[in-house]
């Protein structure tokens, strides 16, 4: 039994995560910075703890004072929300030794699907479509140029440890091919302090795909359909959506079915996500997995019904899946788009600051996940998102207009936001016949400028 959570985190997912704590009767402790003594997360909370000065290296990252919080304030579990320590197997298993349910998979699962070129493997034995690459670690242009023959160009060069975009190059000659590994393992070493790479063909102009699954300590493992995340910008997501327009109910089956057996394969436990890269062909491959609850999961609670934070406990606490495959039907449409505080106009700059005041929407078939209030100061030190805008309605096409309606009444004041680049995209006709890949947002970039 879960009674109190600590929750290893800042901002929206926070505050979700509170929301669902309390909900189920759960007493909840917040982590907070010296930068965050006046966040949302931080007065919502039953309890507070503050864990260190604003930079996340001293605060949300250090291991040893959430860790102490958690003991102190007599925690029987950690939500660490996404980002920050939630995909760090050294944290997990740190909670595993300490006696503290850790709220997502085990530590040598994350390890193990952190390792990306071991999760491809994993998945490949498992019978998930893989991109056709390198099946071994490689440590040397020489041997990847090799690789590469083999594989055929187009290719893109991957560190291990990467995902994010980081310690990542493409080729499309053997020309080209030695400076972008060197430069891709640099960088891997670099930010991940390891050169392992491996490499595959590069799939040009799919979309990004996503299936959530939910598995239990018993073995079952359900999926609950498709996120379209292709509207996205350095490997920012902007605006996500469920269903995909790009999958009829065969493939959606077909893909579920692969996200399952992947979910299986690798042993996993809890919430999680299966990327995939879709073509126009409708080829689709895995790509890689995420361990935690991602920042777009109300698009699929909205379509199911289902609680994903809630399951996430139930979970931890070594309770059944409150659903069969069965008893999931997706109905309707949601789209989600996500507000930051920056300024498209200048490139995205960041754009911390006071909110001097502040009107946000409501109505029939819209959520707000924010942590925002008027008089809140955003400090510079954290991720610019800032709210979430989450519509549903019975098809896409409502569904954007009300998403355009819903930006249309967005008041934030004091500080730039994306909210009027979001309105642009839902009014570019590509969008709206779902004409988009992942190389929407620079094309459309391109055009304006
Ligand atoms: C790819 C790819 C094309 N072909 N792999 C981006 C981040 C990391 N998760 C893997 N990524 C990609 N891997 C092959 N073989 C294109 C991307 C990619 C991408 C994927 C999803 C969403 C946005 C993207 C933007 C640029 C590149």
């Amino acid at each position: 039994m879960i009674k109190k959570v600590l929750i290893a985190n800042r901002g929206e997912i926070a505050v979700r995560i509170i929301r669902a704590c309390r909900e189920m009767g759960i007493e909840t402790v917040a982590v907070y910075s010296q930068a965050d003594k006046e966040a949302l997360h931080t007065k919502l909370a039953d309890e507070a703890v503050c864990i260190g000065p604003a930079p996340s290296k001293e605060s949300y990252l250090s291991m040893e004072r959430i860790i102490s919080a958690t003991v102190v304030t007599g925690a029987d579990a950690i939500h660490p929300g996404f980002g920050f320590l939630s995909e760090n197997s050294r944290f997990a298993q740190l909670c595993q030794q300490c006696s503290i349910t850790f709220i997502g998979p085990d530590a040598d699962v994350i390890a193990r699907l952190g390792n990306k070129q071991e999760a491809r493997n994993t998945m490949a034995a498992a019978g998930v479509p893989v991109i056709p690459g390198s099946e071994e670690a490689i440590y040397d242009a020489q041997t990847g140029l090799e690789a590469a023959r083999a594989i055929g160009y187009p290719v893109i060069v991957k560190a291990a440890l990467g995902g994010g975009g980081k310690g990542m190059r493409t080729a499309y000659t053997e020309e080209e091919f030695i400076q972008s590994f060197q430069t891709a393992q640099q960088e891997a070493e670099k930010a991940f302090g390891d050169g392992t790479m491996y490499i595959e063909h590069f799939v040009e102009n799919p979309r990004h795909i996503e299936f959530q699954i939910l598995a239990d300590s018993f073995g079952h493992v359900i999926h609950l359909g498709e996120r379209d995340c292709s509207i996205q910008r350095n490997h920012q997501k902007m605006i996500e959506e469920s269903p995909s327009l790009a999958l009829t109910d065969e493939l959606r089956e077909e893909m579920g079915q692969a996200a399952v057996r992947a979910a299986k394969a690798a042993g996993y436990v809890n919430a999680g996500t299966i990327e995939f890269l879709l073509e126009a062909s409708g080829r689709y491959y895995f790509m890689e997995m995420n361990t935690r609850i991602q920042v777009e999961h109300p698009v699929t609670e909205w379509v199911t019904g289902i609680d994903l934070v809630k399951e996430q406990i139930r979970i931890a606490s070594g309770k059944k899946l409150s659903y069969e495959q069965e008893d999931v039907h997706l109905s309707g449409h949601a789209i989600e788009c996500r507000i930051n505080a920056e300024d498209p106009k200048k490139d995205f700059r960041p754009s911390p600051g006071t909110i001097t005041d502040m009107y946000l929407p409501g109505g029939k078939g819209i959520r707000i996940d924010s942590a925002i209030y008027s008089g809140y100061t955003i400090p510079p030190y954290y991720d610019s998102m800032v709210a979430k805008l989450i519509v549903w309605a019975k098809n896409r096409g409502e569904a954007i207009n009300k998403m355009q309606s819903a930006l249309g009444e967005v008041i934030i004041e004091g500080i730039d936001t994306n909210v009027d680049y979001q309105y642009e995209i839902l009014n570019h006709p590509d969008y709206r016949s779902g004409n988009v890949d992942i190389g929407f947002i620079e094309k459309m970039q391109r055009c304006m400028v």
